[in-house]
């Protein structure tokens, strides 16, 4: 048995496999920035994948992935994914989420979505251009698989058992969420899931199939956390990691939020989202009773040493008509060796376009502004009576 698992782990290595596309993941917008040629190829192995779907310790993969292919570890924020959310969800609501599995690497099994509630974990995989270590992989993954977002809390789905795990083996439980038999003559596998036909989501190899599922989003709050998807292959020794950076409102931590907070992506990354199929909070769509001022607050990531501050200049009165010495300094007090972020939160009519840069100051005086091109903005005139804008230093 040994030996023919790992024949078949062996024999489908160079195959295509599965990731997150709604809400968009790492992996897919690193795929649609022209980073990733195998989005699917994100792969954990050869680990113990089956019958216990908890075995595997996650190495490098951590819970975003990691893709040897292309040498491409997800869990590092780079200017292609990580530095907004992709989609704002509110606690209790239950959505659509989707992932993408390839034609020939079906390999059956069981899937799970987790949020890790833990802030400060998950805050190590928010941090641009930082890897974190493989201890600090694990202690996510685990809190990962401790925050489980089971099938069974969404009310009227139906949640069933792998026909390939009997009864008393530690893969029969039915609150993570099941492939089917994958020997099935029809229907088999996760295709047989949506029972999509090929094509209709992207796999570099050999063609895709939707697998939709329906989670509840936990009684929890947080403007930029992780939603991981793990898939645990039965055929081979393969686990497939993959994760989306998503907001969460309403929830318990962090106190109720009173307004939509709605992360904007930089320009380049606007792109990548808007084909997202997930809803977001409201930003310019129509709206009943549409606000008047809109607070928008900037949050730029900025590594900055002792007694240099960073300003917000641009071309409204309300930014120092471009003049470095009126325009207003961003706060640090959200400024941590992990996360080094300066905001600033200022009230502008909605509609308002404006062009901007972020400049920092020494303590000598001496001005650096961001390079080229000007960065630019529109404030949102919907129901959004808060908005946040983040960007990294350029
Ligand atoms: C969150 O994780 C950190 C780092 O592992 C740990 O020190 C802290 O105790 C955790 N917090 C909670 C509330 O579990
Ligand atoms: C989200 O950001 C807003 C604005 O900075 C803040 O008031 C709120 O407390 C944050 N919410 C959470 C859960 O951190
Ligand atoms: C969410 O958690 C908070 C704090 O534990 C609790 O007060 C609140 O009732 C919970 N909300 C829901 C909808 O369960
Ligand atoms: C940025 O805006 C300033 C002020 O309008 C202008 O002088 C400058 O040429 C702009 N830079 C670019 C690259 O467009
Ligand atoms: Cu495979």
């Amino acid at each position: 048995m040994k030996s023919l698992a790992i024949l078949a782990f062996a024999a489908t290595t160079v195959l295509g496999h599965g990731y997150l596309t709604i809400p968009s993941s790492r992996v897919r917008k690193g795929y649609e920035a022209g980073k990733d040629s195998c989005p699917e190829c994100t792969i954990l192995e050869p680990v113990s994948a089956w019958p216990d779907l908890d075995a595997a310790q996650v190495g490098r993969s951590g819970p975003c992935g990691y893709n040897a292919r292309v040498s491409v570890d997800y869990n590092t924020p780079t200017d292609n994914y990580g530095q907004s959310v992709v989609a704002t969800y509110t606690a209790g609501d239950t959505v659509s989420v989707q992932w993408c599995v390839d034609n020939n690497g079906d390999h059956g099994g069981m899937f799970s979505y987790r949020v890790c509630q833990n802030q400060t974990l998950v805050d190590l995989f928010l941090t641009p251009g930082y890897t974190p270590t493989n201890d600090e992989k694990q202690a996510a993954e685990d809190c990962f698989e401790a925050g489980l977002l089971k099938c069974t809390d969404v009310s009227g789905q139906s949640c069933g058992y792998n026909p390939d795990c009997t009864s008393g083996q530690a893969c029969y439980r039915n609150d993570w969420y099941t492939c089917n038999a994958f020997s099935a003559d029809s229907n088999r596998a996760c295709q047989g899931v949506d029972g999509a036909a090929l094509g209709s989501c992207y796999t570099s190899i050999a063609g895709g199939y939707t697998v939709t599922k329906k989670i509840k989003i936990p009684n929890y709050s947080s403007n930029h956390t992780l939603l991981s998807l793990r898939w645990n292959s039965f055929q081979t020794g393969q686990v497939y990691l993959t994760c989306a950076d998503i907001a969460i409102t309403g929830g318990s931590t962090g106190g109720s939020t009173t307004s939509k907070a709605t992360t904007l992506s930089t320009s380049t990354t606007t792109k990548v989202s808007s084909t997202n199929t997930v809803t977001t909070s409201a930003t310019s769509t129509s709206c009943a009773t549409p606000v008047s001022t809109v607070a928008v607050t900037f949050n730029e990531i900025v590594t900055t040493s002792y007694g240099q501050t960073v300003k917000l200049a641009g071309s409204i009165a309300e930014l120092g008509s471009w003049s470095a010495s009126s325009a207003p300094s961003l706060s640090a007090a959200q400024y941590t060796t992990s996360n080094h972020l300066w905001t600033y939160t200022v009230n502008l009519a909605a509609g308002t376009s404006f062009t901007y840069k972020f400049i920092s100051v020494a303590s000598d005086g001496t001005v650096t502004w961001e390079s080229d091109p000007n960065r630019s903005y529109t404030v949102p005139s919907g129901c959004a009576s808060a908005v946040t804008v983040s960007n990294t230093w350029r």
